[in-house]
């Protein structure tokens, strides 16, 4: 893949997490304004979105990646022209820490806490070297909060806060901003209740939309912590 880049060319745009749900949404959203690099294992849900992409005028590549292998995440970002990291690769077990088997709890970590080192450190080195760029990553609400079942799940999410706001602290200066997104429960087959299973949840595009907007402030502008809530959670007297 070139990295080389022409005058007038459009910004480039790296998901993680593209195959679907939140991050394929992003991927859609971002279309109309990025050309975009689509992050994830399964090359035919990728496919499906590359040809949707190119179909309504956009551009978009595949790139099949496990983002827990930390030497295939280098050789294949490493040195890539990326403009805007939208970090949304995450995986959610939510059980309780004494029922939850070992390889439960090292799967998350690798995705949700040891990927977002791998993914942002071949990146952002770009960034700082050009003075601009942004780096967005999925939170969660469950990153400021606490539920019985969410010990592991919510320790990476409080992680990825804690991450974000020092990585904004670090780099700002340097013209990269850094900015994370923490939803409620969104309507994808994420973590419990799979898909439809959500009443009242938010929608991934809804989400696409708060990232779309964030990333599109005036340079001088950072909106470093999007709290996104749906307005009338069901269950709520
Ligand atoms: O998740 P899902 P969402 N290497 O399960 C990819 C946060 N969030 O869109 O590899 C590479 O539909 C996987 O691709 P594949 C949540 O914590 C959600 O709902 O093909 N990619 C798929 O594209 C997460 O950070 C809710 O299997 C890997 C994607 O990740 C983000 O939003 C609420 C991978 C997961 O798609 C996206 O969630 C909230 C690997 N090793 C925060 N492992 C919610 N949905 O309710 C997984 O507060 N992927």
């Amino acid at each position: 893949m070139t990295t080389t880049r022409r005058p007038g060319d459009r910004p480039v745009a790296l998901v993680t997490g593209a195959s679907r749900g939140i991050g394929r949404a992003i991927v859609l959203r971002l279309a109309r304004t990025h050309d975009v690099l689509a992050v994830a294992r399964s090359a035919t849900e990728l496919d499906a979105l590359v040809e949707e992409v190119r179909d309504s005028g956009g551009s978009c590549d595949a790139i099949v990646l496990d983002l827990t292998d930390a030497d295939a995440v280098a050789r294949a970002l490493g040195g890539l022209h990326v403009d805007v990291l939208v970090n949304n690769a995450g995986i959610g077990i939510m059980r309780p820490l004494l029922e939850m088997e070992p390889e439960e709890w090292r799967a998350m970590m690798a995705v949700n806490v040891d990927a977002l080192y791998h993914v942002t450190r071949a990146l952002l080195p770009g960034m700082v070297t050009r003075g601009a760029g942004h780096v967005v990553t999925l939170g969660s609400m469950a990153g400021r909060s606490a539920f019985a079942g969410g010990t592991a799940y919510t320790g990476t999410k409080h992680f990825v806060v804690g991450f974000s706001e020092s990585l904004m602290m670090e780099v700002r200066d340097q013209g990269v901003k850094v900015s994370v997104v923490m939803p409620g429960s969104v309507n994808t087959s994420f973590g419990r209740g799979g898909k439809d299973g959500k009443p009242g949840a938010l929608e991934a595009d809804d989400v696409a939309a708060a990232v779309e907007h964030l990333i599109a402030t005036p340079p001088n502008v950072l909106v470093s912590r999007v709290e996104l809530r749906p307005l009338r959670p069901p269950g709520r007297g």
